[in-house]
């Protein structure tokens, strides 16, 4: 393929909720969206990567204008170059061509997804085929934020359990963890439960964090921060609930350092966190050798990151249900048709492609901000 030009939009979407985690209250998101068009063998294709950066760098050290500023002047000039020197350019290739710019993973996966959906787009291929999804639906998870009261966290849960969805994760804080835990369990019996911390404890919280033994969780998710891979060893040693990472697995090369730690039993896999689709297949296959359970987690994706990462839980290691919702869990109005829950599973889309591609009336109306990086 050929890149003609790349067109960096940035979209406000309000959320039907204030999420709340450890690190901060989101009212809205404002996503920034890769539309690519490119040339190949003659005909015009158009590609669209979805960028996970939140507006600050809280969650890790990205931020929506430090993304779009490192795609504009560092990252889609390079595939110029790329292409301009006379490579090949496809998906595979993204990763090798950007790998002189430290960091900015978020970004770089946006980028590799929109070529990777020109290339399947252009084969009429899936993504869900490329990456070798062995189902058509997947069983549908939904994180709930922390909430004024354990009563109206109880009514959140239970309108969720209603839904149908087959999993609640649980957000916990220090002085937001023991109680609502023992709330849910005692309401809702013997739901497959988790919980997740965004690293807001420290190895000192051990006692405590200890406590949650007794409510049989699927797992706990990121107690500790992103760089405490062996103090997250040392933890899980003491525990009974399976240790999961989410914000310490930045790479392949960090999920086998904590596999080979023990640090991580299960593996939040984020397409965005690890720089791309390929690299999160890796993770997959790395943590399926060693038989250690991932599943899919969210970013509150659009349509189009929901597309993406439905098809990635599809493969056959993602044996836990992921944070992959409907639509509506956070959006009114979608950009892309909405995804919708069917008896506690999404399906995964099968046409060319993404399968999804953002409703033209709707993108107009939630813009913020357009502009494009030509040749
Ligand atoms: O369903 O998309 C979803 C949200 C799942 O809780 C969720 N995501 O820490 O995993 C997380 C959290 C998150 C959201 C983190 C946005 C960073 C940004």
């Amino acid at each position: 393929m050929r890149i003609l030009n790349v067109e960096l939009i940035t979209v406000r979407l309000p959320l039907v909720a204030p999420f709340t985690t450890s690190f901060s209250t989101q009212t809205e998101r404002t996503p920034l969206l890769i539309k690519l068009t490119a040339e190949v063998e003659g005909s015009e294709v158009v590609g669209w990567g979805e960028c996970v950066a939140l507006q600050d760098p809280l969650y890790s050290e990205e931020y929506l204008d430090g993304a779009r500023d490192v795609l504009r002047r560092y990252l889609i000039p390079l595939l110029y170059l790329w292409q301009d020197a006379g490579n090949t350019l496809t998906a595979e290739m993204v990763g090798h061509a950007l790998r002189h710019i430290v960091g900015h993973r978020m970004a770089k996966a946006a980028l590799e997804m929109a070529v990777l959906d020109v290339q399947l787009r252009a084969s009429e291929k899936s993504f869900a085929s490329y990456f070798g999804a062995t189902t058509a639906s997947v069983p549908s998870g939904v994180s709930v934020g922390i909430a004024d009261s354990i009563d109206s966290l109880l009514g959140t849960v239970g309108n969720f359990v209603d839904q149908g969805y087959v999993r609640i994760k649980l957000k916990i804080k220090p002085g937001w963890d023991i109680e609502p835990v023992r709330a849910v369990r005692e309401r809702f019996g013997d739901i497959p439960l988790q919980v997740d911390a965004n690293a807001a404890y420290t190895l000192l919280d051990a006692p405590l964090l200890r406590q949650l033994d007794a409510f049989d969780l699927l797992l706990i998710e990121q107690p500790l921060g992103e760089d405490d891979l062996r103090q997250h060893a040392v933890l899980a040693r003491t525990m009974r609930t399976p240790m999961c990472l989410d914000e310490s697995i930045v790479s392949a090369t960090a999920a086998a350092d904590a596999i080979a730690l023990g640090a991580a039993a299960v593996i939040n896999v984020k397409p965005g966190r690890v720089g791309g689709y390929l690299e999160a297949r890796r993770i997959h296959d790395i943590a399926s050798a060693n038989g250690v359970a991932v599943w899919c987690g969210g970013m509150l994706e659009t349509g189009l990151g929901r597309a993406a990462n439905a098809a990635l839980a599809g493969m056959p290691g993602f044996t836990l249900p992921g944070d992959i919702s409907a639509s509506d869990r956070f959006y009114r109005l979608d950009i892309t048709e909405p995804f919708v829950l069917d008896a506690g599973r999404i399906a995964i889309p099968s046409g060319p492609g993404l399968g999804v591609a953002p409703l033209p009336e709707i993108l107009k109306k939630v813009r913020v901000h357009s502009e494009t990086v030509a040749p």
